[in-house]
């Protein structure tokens, strides 16, 4: 699975302060959206098990260790691959192992299938209401103020509904549909061309570390996430050092261990310190040990708590002293549950902090799922991950049409 991260090779490294550039010697040649088989070792040096900062605790870590492999790009949606320059590669595996390709090939759809079906089920609540308006309907005024008020209903916000009603009358008329269930399919492309610009992979591999920052509500997700993150990127061969910057929740180090391979993750932590110095302190470890990645958990604030808002921008700028080029994602953990509250979050924590990048939690079971097309149109910051369940494979990377489709399909 290749899917969760799209890797750079270190090419063009701008004044990265790293001398020693510890990883990729392979020429890196990048499948760009049906990224097959993903071999490890040509990204990541296979970097020994490390072991932690601090003693480790007794948990049992129960790393569910089949990993079910999260797939690779949905067949059916071009990646908005930033780095376009390597698009069909023959790519000159450097594996010693001639992996049977169409085998994995057909493993990595079907994992989409897999996710596709979930992300279904996960937006049923969301998709009935709007689908209603579809049963048994003439094309009229009376479909398409329904259909306004279906949208609103899944929390998808007024402006977001104007435009999408303004966009479906402009295809309908266009194609001429004639009946309901055209429409729909319709609105099912009109929410995929809202929400495309969404779409972008997580770059890993461009910075030794990649520091990404995860800030969030209590409760959003963020832990979850990170350690789903941590066990993908572990699984993929990458070297992980989580920065459990957390530091009221005592439980916060274990939480993470639970999620984390503990044979390729390090934590840097200080219950109870600052979590500023924590993730100075993480950041010059993972750039010391050569890590690929530093995650930094941060604890739960609400954006109307100004000090704990203040917190978190000190965070950043401390993280940027240990690594001038750092952090390089600042991500934000919404609860999908919340909708239009979620919007809200994304407003106040972008203009804190400067988001790279979202992830969306807990789109099973909620019925505002239509606040993805609300972040589309009023502050489109990247969703990198959406999330439908507790497991780990219920963390995918995010597609507009495949999202569009398991709505409305
Ligand atoms: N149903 C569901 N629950 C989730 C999802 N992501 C996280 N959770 C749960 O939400 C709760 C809070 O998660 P946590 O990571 O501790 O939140 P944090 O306070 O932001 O770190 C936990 O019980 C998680 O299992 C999701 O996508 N779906
Ligand atoms: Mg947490």
């Amino acid at each position: 699975m290749f899917s969760f991260f799209k890797k750079k090779p270190p090419a063009e490294t701008p004044d990265t302060p790293a001398p020693t550039p510890p990883a990729a010697p392979a020429p890196a040649p990048e499948a760009a959206p049906a990224r097959s088989v993903f071999s490890p070792s040509s990204w990541f040096g296979s970097k020994p098990a490390v072991e932690e900062t601090s003693p480790p605790p007794a948990s049992p870590a129960p790393v569910p260790s089949p990993v079910p492999a999260p797939i690779a790009a949905p067949a059916p949606v071009e990646a908005p691959a930033p780095a376009p320059a390597f698009v069909p590669p023959p790519v000159p595996a450097p594996a010693p192992a001639p992996v049977p390709a169409p085998a994995a090939e057909i493993a990595v759809a079907t994992e989409r299938k897999g996710w596709f079906d979930k992300l279904k089920t996960g937006l049923r609540k969301t998709g009935t209401g709007i689908q209603a308006v579809f049963v048994n309907a003439q094309i009229d005024d009376a479909l398409y103020e329904e259909l306004e008020s279906a949208l609103l209903m899944a929390d998808t916000g007024v402006k977001a509904t104007e435009y999408l009603l303004d966009d479906l009358r402009g295809r309908v008329k266009r194609q001429m549909a004639t009946d309901a269930a055209q429409v729909k399919v319709l609105l099912a492309e009109a929410v995929a061309d809202l929400l495309k610009p969404l779409e972008k992979p997580l770059v890993i591999g461009q910075f030794t570390p990649t520091v990404i920052m995860v800030a969030g509500v209590n409760g959003a997700g963020k832990t979850t996430s990170i350690g789903k993150l941590t066990k993908h990127l572990a699984t993929e061969g990458a070297s992980v050092l989580l920065a459990a910057a957390d530091t009221f929740r005592a439980a916060a180090r274990e939480q993470l261990l639970v999620w984390a391979d503990r044979n390729t993750v390090e934590i840097v932590s200080n219950e109870g310190g600052d979590p500023s110095a924590v993730s100075f302190d993480a950041v010059n470890a993972g750039k010391a040990r050569g890590k690929d990645v530093v995650l930094v958990d941060t604890a739960g604030r609400l954006p109307t708590q100004l000090h704990l808002m203040d917190e978190l921008k000190k965070i950043k700028r401390v993280v940027t002293k240990a690594d001038a080029t750092a952090p390089h994602e600042v991500l934000l953990v919404i609860d999908g549950n919340t909708g239009q509250n979620a919007l809200a979050q994304v407003k106040a924590f972008d203009e804190t902090l400067g988001l790279t990048g979202l992830i969306v939690t807990k789109l099973d079971g909620t019925a505002k799922g239509g606040v993805l097309c609300a972040i589309a149109r009023e502050r489109p910051i990247p969703v990198y991950f959406i999330g439908v369940g507790e497991k780990l494979e219920d963390l995918e990377t995010f597609n507009a049409r495949e999202f569009a489709q398991a709505l409305l399909g």
